[in-house]
C-alpha cells in the first residue's frame, strides 16, 4: 500500500517518511508512546479521544540502516518499506514486530451452505479492509483490555469488532461486539507489557489469534492508519499511560460509590416511595433510585408523566430529605410530536441528523417515530446540555443515558446518514462509535453547568475516552451464573480500559433471579465501583427484600460492607484521577512477574490491598483461591495466611472470600443509610501491621472546591517490630477534618500506648486492639506482641 520509502524530514516531536503512494508519520508523544499515522482517506488528524496532549519536546536520535532508526530513551523504532515498523526496548530486545508475510487462515472444511440453511453460524473467513496492521505473534502473548467484551480475562484466540451494539439476547462469547468499542489491547509477552490503540472511530475488527496462530490483525475500512504504541513495561505503567492519552476518570461525589436500586420502571410516585421506604425499614443502605423510561410523558424526554408523577418536585425533595439521589433515564430519540418541545426546537434550529437529502431522518425507538440529535455538533451538545436542567432543577443529581450507540427499532441507522462533525461534515459510519460518547459529553457539561457538582453520567455506549465524562454499565445482562462469572473479567478488562468507574446490572437485568444468585451477586456488587442492582420488566421483583430472610439479611450484610469501605474507594478514586489505575484490578496488574495470575478470571483486587474470590456458581460451597506470594489476612476470622499458593476455602453462601495484604490500611466509615460527608467525623482504621505509608484522602464529596485546594491529605506511616509505631501527619490540611480517629489494629495485643508521648487508653479484643486518638495526634508507640 505505501511501496518504497523515497525520503523523510524531522519536524520536532515527529518524522514525516514520504513513501511511493503515500506518507506516513511517526510521532514521539513521549519517549515511550509513539504514534503512527499516514492520511488515508483524508488529510485531517482529529480525534474523539485524545483532546489535548501537552507536546513536550522529545528528544531523539535518527540514523539510517537497513530502515530509518528513531531512537528515545526507552525505545528503539525501526521504519522499513511499505510502512512497516519493529519496535525494540532499550535493552534492544524485540518488543514488536510487523508481519510482512501473507495471510495464513486456519483451515476451514465443511459444506456451508447446507449447515447455515440449518440455522447455524458459519464462521467467515478473514476480512479484508482498506487499512490493515498485522503484528507477528509468537504464542506466548496474553492480551488484555478492548473495553467491553464477552469471554474471559486473555482475549487470545478472540475476534472483536468495535462497533456499538445493542443485541437483547443473551451476551456469549461468540459476540463479536457488544455496546461500547475502546479499540485498545494490552499485550503481555515475556513479562513486558505494551499497548496498542488504534484511535479510528470506524467499524474495526481485532483478530487475536482466531485466523491464524502467526499474527495478530486489526483492520479498518475508513479514516486514517492511526495508532499508538504506549511501551509499559509494566501493564500499570500501560494503563498510566493510555489513560494519559484518553484521559481519566475525575473525582466523583462520593454519594455516587453508595448503593444504587433501580428497575424497568419504578412507574408512580407511589411505588417510588414504598421503595425508598422499604429500604430504610429493612436497614438497607442506599443512596440513589433510578427511574427509568415509563417516569417520562409518553417516552418524550426531559418531561414526566403528570399522572403518575403528579408531584415530581416534593417527590424528589422527600427522598432527598431521606437521603435519597434521584437518577433518571434519557435517551437520545426524539419523539416526532408537533408541539413537543424538544422536538420543535431540535427541528427548527436543525439539530437533527439528516438523510443524505438533507431531510431530518426518523427511525422508530420506544417514543414511536423518533429523531436523532446530531452530538457531534457543539451547538447541538450545547443545546442538550442545558436541556438537563428541565430535570436538574426539580433536584434530580445523575443523568442515566441509555439506547445511545444509537439503538433503532426499524432496522440500523442507515450508512450515509449525515452529521455535522465539527464543521466536518461526515456519516454515520464515523459517528456511530462515538454517538454515546458525545451524548454523554454534552450531559456531563449539563449537569457542572446547572449544578455546580460534579456530574453523574451513566451511560451504555462508549469509545475509547469516555471516562472522562461518564460511569459504564454493561447492558442488558441475564440473571444467569454465568452472566455473573463473565461480569468479572469484562469489568476488569473495562478497568484496564480506562474505564475505571464501571458495573453490571447486580442480580442480572432479564430472566429471574434466585435468591442465591443474588446473594453472590451482591458479594461481587459491594466491590464494583457501580454498585447498582437493576432488572426488567416482567421479571420478578428484585430487590433484596422479594426473597427471603437469609436473602435479605446476606445483601445487607454485604451494602454495610461496601458502606463500610466508602473511604477506601473514595481514595482509589483520588489516586485514579492522577494516574488512571481502575478499582478493581486483575492480579496480573500488580503480580506481572507471576505467571499464575495472568489468566485469574475469578479473583480481582480492589486497589492493592483488598483481594477477592467471590462464588460465581451455583451451590458451591468451597473454592480455591490463588493468594500472590507474601501474607494475606482472612478478613472474616483474621487468619494469616502464606501466600504463593492456591488454598482451599469454604463458602457458605453468606461467605465470599476476602484477604487483606499484610501491611495494609483500610479506612472505614461507620454505616449509616446513606452517605453524608459532612457527618463523616471519625475515620476508622483497619490496620494489618507491617511497613508501610498510606495517604487517605478527605473533602466534601460533591463540590470543586478540592480544585481550589479544599481538601485534606493525611499519610500514615506505619512501622512494625515488635513495637509499632504509627506516625500522622497532616500533608495538606484545608477542608474541615475528622474529630477522631479509631484504630482496629489487628493481630496485635497491646501492652503499653503511647500518644504523643502520653500513655493512651486502648482495648484489647480478641484477634486486635482498639485505640482512639484525637484529631491532632502525631505519633502512637505501642509495644506489645504480633504484628
Ligand atoms: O430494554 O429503558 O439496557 O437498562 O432498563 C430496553 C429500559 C431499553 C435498555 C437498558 C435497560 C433499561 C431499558 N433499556
Amino acid at each position: 500500500m505505501f511501496g518504497q520509502i523515497q525520503d523523510y524530514q524531522k519536524k520536532k516531536n515527529k518524522v514525516i517518511i514520504n513513501y511511493e503512494q503515500h506518507s506516513g508519520e511517526v510521532e514521539f508523544i513521549s519517549p515511550s508512546i509513539v504514534n503512527f499515522f499516514a492520511p488515508i482517506s483524508n488529510q485531517r488528524r482529529f480525534s474523539r479521544a485524545v483532546e489535548e496532549i501537552k507536546g513536550d519536546n522529545i528528544s531523539f536520535e535518527v540514523t539510517e540502516d537497513v530502515g530509518i532508526i528513531l531512537k528515545t530513551e526507552q525505545l528503539k523504532v525501526v521504519i522499513h518499506d511499505q510502512f512497516k515498523v519493529d519496535i525494540y526496548n532499550k535493552d534492544d530486545k524485540i518488543i514488536s514486530k510487523d508481519y510482512r508475510g501473507e495471510r495464513k487462515p486456519f483451515i476451514r472444511r465443511g459444506k456451508g451452505d447446507i449447515i447455515a440453511e440449518e440455522g447455524h453460524q458459519i464462521i467467515k473467513g478473514n476480512i479484508k479492509n482498506r487499512i490493515e496492521v498485522l503484528k507477528e505473534m509468537t504464542g506466548e502473548e496474553y492480551f488484555y483490555g478492548l473495553g467491553e467484551q464477552t469471554g474471559p480475562l486473555n482475549k487470545k484466540g478472540y475476534r472483536y469488532q468495535m462497533w456499538n451494539t445493542d443485541d437483547p439476547s443473551p451476551h456469549v462469547e461468540s459476540f463479536e461486539s457488544l455496546y461500547k468499542s475502546i479499540p485498545f489491547v494490552i499485550i503481555l509477552k515475556d513479562g513486558l507489557a505494551y499497548g496498542l490503540f488504534f484511535d479510528n472511530t470506524y467499524r474495526s475488527y481485532f483478530d487475536l489469534g482466531k485466523e491464524s496462530s502467526q499474527y495478530l490483525y486489526y483492520g479498518v475500512d475508513n479514516g486514517n492508519l492511526n495508532y499508538y504504541f504506549i511501551y509499559g513495561p509494566s501493564i500499570k505503567e500501560v494503563v498510566e499511560k493510555y489513560t494519559y492519552l484518553t484521559g481519566r476518570t475525575p473525582l466523583p461525589q462520593l454519594w455516587t460509590l453508595g448503593y444504587h436500586q433501580s428497575r424497568y420502571s419504578y412507574d408512580s410516585e407511589n411505588r417510588v416511595r414504598e421503595v425508598a421506604d422499604k429500604l430504610r425499614e429493612k436497614d438497607i443502605p442506599c443512596d440513589a433510585i433510578y427511574l427509568d423510561i415509563d417516569y417520562m410523558d409518553g417516552y418524550r424526554v426531559f418531561t414526566w408523566d403528570q399522572e403518575k408523577f403528579p408531584n415530581f418536585e416534593k417527590l424528589i425533595s422527600d427522598l432527598k430529605k431521606q437521603g435519597f439521589k434521584v437518577v433518571t433515564i434519557v435517551d437520545p430519540g426524539i419523539k416526532k410530536d408537533n408541539g413537543y418541545l424538544v422536538y420543535d426546537e431540535g427541528l427548527s434550529n436543525g439539530y437533527f441528523a439528516r438523510d443524505k437529502d438533507g431531510i431530518p431522518y426518523v427511525n422508530r425507538v420506544w417514543p414511536g417515530e423518533s429523531l436523532y440529535p446530531d452530538f457531534s455538533s457543539e451547538e447541538v451538545r450545547k443545546w442538550w446540555a442545558d436541556k438537563q436542567n428541565t430535570l436538574l432543577e426539580t433536584g434530580v443529581a445523575g443523568i442515566w443515558n441509555d439506547m445511545n450507540e444509537p439503538a433503532s427499532f426499524d432496522g440500523p441507522l442507515p450508512a450515509d446518514l449525515q452529521f455535522e462533525n465539527e464543521g466536518h461534515q461526515t456519516d454515520h459510519q464515523e459517528i456511530h462509535n462515538v454517538y454515546g460518547h458525545l451524548m454523554v459529553r454534552a450531559s456531563a457539561e449539563g449537569i457542572k453547568k446547572y449544578t455546580g457538582k460534579r456530574p453523574f453520567v451513566i451511560t451504555r455506549a462508549a469509545y475509547a475516552g469516555t471516562q472522562k465524562y461518564s460511569t459504564v454499565w454493561t447492558g442488558d445482562n441475564q440473571s444467569f451464573w454465568e452472566h455473573l462469572r463473565m461480569s468479572l473479567p469484562m469489568l476488569m478488562n473495562l478497568g484496564l480500559s480506562g474505564m475505571a468507574f464501571c458495573g453490571a446490572d447486580l442480580g442480572g437485568f432479564s430472566f429471574d433471579c434466585s435468591g442465591e444468585l443474588l446473594s453472590r451477586w451482591v458479594q461481587v456488587g459491594a466491590f464494583t465501583p457501580l454498585f447498582r442492582n437493576h432488572s426488567a420488566a416482567y421479571t420478578r421483583d428484585q430487590e433484596p427484600w422479594c426473597f427471603d430472610l437469609e436473602t435479605e439479611r446476606i445483601y445487607r450484610k454485604y451494602v454495610k460492607l461496601r458502606y463500610r469501605l466508602i473511604p477506601y474507594l473514595y481514595d482509589l478514586f483520588w489516586q485514579e484521577q492522577k494516574i488512571g489505575l481502575p478499582i478493581i484490578r486483575p492480579l496480573v496488574l500488580h503480580y506481572q512477574d507471576d505467571e499464575n495470575t495472568y489468566e485469574l478470571n475469578d479473583q480481582f483486587l480492589v486497589g492493592e490491598n483488598i483481594l477477592v474470590a467471590p462464588v460465581v456458581q451455583q451451590g458451591q460451597l468451597a473454592r480455591a483461591v490463588y493468594l500472590p506470594s507474601g501474607k494475606w489476612v482472612d478478613y472474616w476470622t483474621k487468619e494469616i495466611i502464606e501466600g504463593g499458593r492456591y488454598i482451599l476455602k469454604k463458602t457458605p453462601l453468606d461467605t465470599c472470600p476476602i484477604f487483606i495484604k499484610e501491611g495494609s490500611l483500610i479506612p472505614n466509615y461507620k454505616v449509616g443509610a446513606y452517605l453524608d460527608n459532612k457527618m463523616n467525623q471519625e475515620l476508622i482504621l483497619d490496620l494489618y501491621p507491617g511497613d508501610f505509608n498510606y495517604l487517605h484522602y478527605q473533602d466534601d464529596g460533591e463540590s470543586f472546591n478540592y480544585q481550589k485546594g479544599e481538601y485534606n491529605l493525611y499519610q500514615f506511616a506505619i512501622a512494625c517490630k515488635q513495637d509499632l509505631t504509627i506516625s500522622i501527619k497532616k500533608i495538606h490540611y484545608k477542608y474541615n477534618g475528622y474529630k477522631k480517629f479509631t484504630f482496629m489494629i489487628n493481630n496485635y495485643q497491646a501492652e503499653e500506648v503511647l500518644v504523643d508521648g502520653q500513655s493512651h487508653f486502648f482495648q484489647n479484643d480478641e484477634d486486635r486492639f482498639v485505640l482512639v486518638v484525637g484529631p491532632d495526634a502525631k505519633e502512637i508507640k505501642i509495644s506489645g506482641t504480633g504484628g
